[in-house]
């Protein structure tokens, strides 16, 4: 073992140690010589290793940290093996008056840990727009970024594809005749509520618009593996229902609550890629039914595991906030948000502090293969869907994934999966920078806490533990009305135990609420930013320069924030509000309540420890390895010496 090599010590020599490496590296790789080289030089020489280095036409030398008079001699140009060229160099280097020794080194393979090569994974699927499918596996197609996608293949190498799952796409209805959706189609979950009848086949409407919609999205998820047909769905082996809602000349409070209710004990997910408008002036969002209805949802659907709200984030660019989407912003939605297929985000990406994480879709003008390849109207397929719409329901796949790897997650573990193992990856967001929270969780204001990672998921589904019990603490409020104005913001704290020594006491953060009434003689300028007590600001609110309101403000409004997930509540939380814009701006701000959601005992503990021991694991490795560097530095040492 190699602990064993420490007990050489300096009492065995160079060779022996060598003997036993090269033993163990045979063993262990193909080693090869490489065309750097170990110069032991005299004394004298020294000071002059870059001359002789490059006088045999090698690049430089560097002195080694161990070892007496020991160099690193690195040539113009690394290649894989050692060259013609190097033997002749070692040669005459060993002829050199200035060299001691010369060694060559070999060069043996060591894997990045926890690094996936895209390529070790082989899905074969005979569906011709799978490979156009770079959300799934990103190889680099379209002018991609490679490595940036969901890592389904990943979650289906282990054997997950959603069996067992049903999601519902909540939208224009679906074309269940298609023939990549037709075998995965779920009837008895689906209904009509725009037309109240269980078939919800889309229609066209009175304005002609062809309803794709939902048919896109379907296929996203559920379009059937291995077929000849289109492309393959996130979960290709799960169900989707159809539940058509949006082809009516408008929404009713009833006709939402109906599809957010509509049969949670058949129904594992939702995914809806549809909200108030985004137009950049609307605030808006459930109303009193659908609120009820989302609330059932979560705390009796799936027998009390909660249904699965999978929501898109808005697709009112820079000029829109998704805080100002009620649907979005629920604590009780997954809100997802896009990346484009080399990282950047859309351009119709809203931003937001309740985003969780972000899935993919299509959204500048680029290779015309960037777009999301699905399933289409009347059984065609399209390489073109996009928006935010497209991002929900990939995300809704991946969930599908989770649940079949653990049936038992609630709605709040799926959240904190989605917290634990979405990826920073290669997402760049230009305005906001990536962020850690108090216990060092990263985050970007738009893209939450990064894309969703499938295999990351299903692993970690597979072993989780069901979160503690939730509470809800009322950290405190202020109800007098502060005056602000442009350029003189106002600047509010609460300082909060957090219901410590209550039943209620919540000390570990999952969502945060503030609620807020305020209005401005232009709404649209204000912003809202809140610093939580370890440091970590969440924006709640931007500037919306299309928002001209000057009369309804928000009226205990709720903004969310995820940002503080994992952390400690306890202590001073600021509030700054303040106008941005060119006009001066004035605001009276009537109610700050803040509303603390999370556990009081440590969520995924079983985790930690896991990670602790593997952690404990690595630095043991790193010991050994040390100890191995040790042995080699001190019969090195005393090769040396002997050799003088
Ligand atoms: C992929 O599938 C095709 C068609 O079924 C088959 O001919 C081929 O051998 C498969 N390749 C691999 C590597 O499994
Ligand atoms: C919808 O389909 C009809 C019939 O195929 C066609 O005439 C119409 O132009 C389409 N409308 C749109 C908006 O694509
Ligand atoms: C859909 O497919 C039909 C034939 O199957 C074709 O005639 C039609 O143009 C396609 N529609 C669209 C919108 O691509
Ligand atoms: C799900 O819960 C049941 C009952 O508590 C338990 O027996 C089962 O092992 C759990 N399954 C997983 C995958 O954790
Ligand atoms: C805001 O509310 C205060 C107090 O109710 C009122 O005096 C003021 O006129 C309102 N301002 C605007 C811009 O509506
Ligand atoms: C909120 O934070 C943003 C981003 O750091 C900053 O630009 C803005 O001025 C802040 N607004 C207030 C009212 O503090
Ligand atoms: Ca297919
Ligand atoms: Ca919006």
């Amino acid at each position: 073992t190699m602990r064993g090599y420490s007990r050489y010590g300096t009492a065995v020599g160079f060779m022996v140690l060598l003997n036993a490496l090269l033993i163990f590296a045979t063993q262990a790789t193909e080693g090869v010589l490489t065309d750097h080289l170990l110069v032991q030089l005299h004394e004298d020489a020294q000071n002059e290793a870059h001359q002789v280095a490059t006088q045999h036409g090698l690049q430089s030398a560097r002195k080694l940290p161990f070892g007496d008079g020991l160099f690193h001699f690195y040539p113009q140009e690394t290649s894989k093996r050692r060259s013609k060229r190097s033997t002749r160099i070692k040669q005459s280097l060993q002829k050199d008056r200035r060299v001691k020794k010369v060694f060559e080194q070999e060069g043996f393979s060591r894997q990045k840990r926890g690094y996936r090569n895209i390529n070790d994974i082989e899905v074969n699927m005979s569906d011709p727009l799978f490979t156009k499918q770079w959300y799934l596996i990103n190889t680099g197609q379209a002018d991609g970024t490679p490595g940036l996608d969901l890592n389904v293949a990943e979650a289906w190498a282990l054997g997950y594809t959603g069996k067992g799952v049903t999601i519902a796409i909540m939208d224009d209805g679906i074309d269940y005749l298609h023939p990549d959706l037709a075998s995965n189609y779920n009837a008895d979950a689906s209904y009509d509520f725009s037309s109240n009848d269980p078939f919800p086949f889309p229609r066209y409407t009175d304005d002609w618009f062809n309803s794709s919609h939902g048919t896109r999205c379907a296929g996203e998820v559920s379009a059937a593996a291995n077929n000849n047909i289109c492309g393959v769905g996130v979960a290709y082996n799960s169900k989707v229902a159809g539940i058509r809602m949006l082809d009516q000349p408008f929404m009713t409070d009833i006709i939402e609550a109906s599809s957010i209710s509509h049969m949670p004990q058949d129904i594992d997910i939702y995914s809806a890629s549809w909200g108030p408008t985004d137009d950049g002036k609307t605030v808006d969002g459930p109303r009193e039914l659908t609120l009820q209805a989302m609330a059932d949802g979560v705390n009796k659907g799936r027998g009390g595991k909660g249904s699965i709200y999978v929501w898109a984030s808005g697709d009112g660019g820079s000029y829109d906030d998704c805080n100002c989407d009620g649907y979005a912003s629920s604590m009780w939605t997954i809100s997802i948000n896009s990346a484009i297929n080399d990282g950047r985000t859309a351009l119709y990406d809203e931003s937001c502090s309740s985003t969780l994480a972000s899935t993919f879709s299509n959204g500048r003008k680029r290779n015309p293969e960037a777009g999301v390849a699905t399933t289409d109207l009347y059984g065609n397929c399209t390489l073109r869907h996009s928006g935010t719409s497209a991002a929900a329901p990939e995300a809704a796949g991946v969930f599908a994934l989770a649940l079949e790897a653990n049936p038992n997650l609630t709605w709040r573990d799926m959240q904190h999966l989605s917290v634990l193992t979405s990826k920073r990856n290669q997402l760049h967001d230009e305005v906001h920078q990536w962020r850690r929270n108090g216990v060092g969780l990263e985050f970007n204001h738009l893209f939450g806490y990064g894309v969703l990672d499938a295999g990351g998921m299903v692993k970690m589904a597979n072993e989780w533990k069901t979160v503690p019990e939730r509470f809800h603490c009322v950290a405190g409020s202020i109800q007098e009305a502060h005056k602000f104005q442009s350029g003189n913001k106002l600047v509010l704290a609460i300082t909060t135990e957090a219901c410590q020594g209550k039943d209620n006491f919540v000390r570990y953060l999952e969502h945060v609420q503030a609620v807020v009434t305020v209005n401005a003689t232009r709404r649209g300028d204000l912003n809202i930013n809140m610093t939580s007590p370890m440091g970590t600001k969440s924006i709640l609110l931007s500037r919306r320069p299309r928002d001209d309101d000057s009369k309804v403000g928000f009226d205990k409004w709720p903004f969310m924030t995820t940002h503080t997930w994992g952390e400690d509540p306890r202590g001073t939380w600021v509030l700054e509000v303040g106008f941005r814009g060119d006009q001066p701006q004035r605001g009276v701000l009537k109610e700050w309540t803040l509303m603390l959601h999370g556990t009081q005992s440590a969520p995924y503990i079983d985790q930690i420890v896991r990670d602790y021991q593997s952690k404990l694991a690595m630095s043991k490795k790193e010991e050994l390895e040390e100890e191995l560097d040790e042995a080699v530095e001190r019969s090195l040492k005393s090769l040396m010496s002997k050799n003088n």
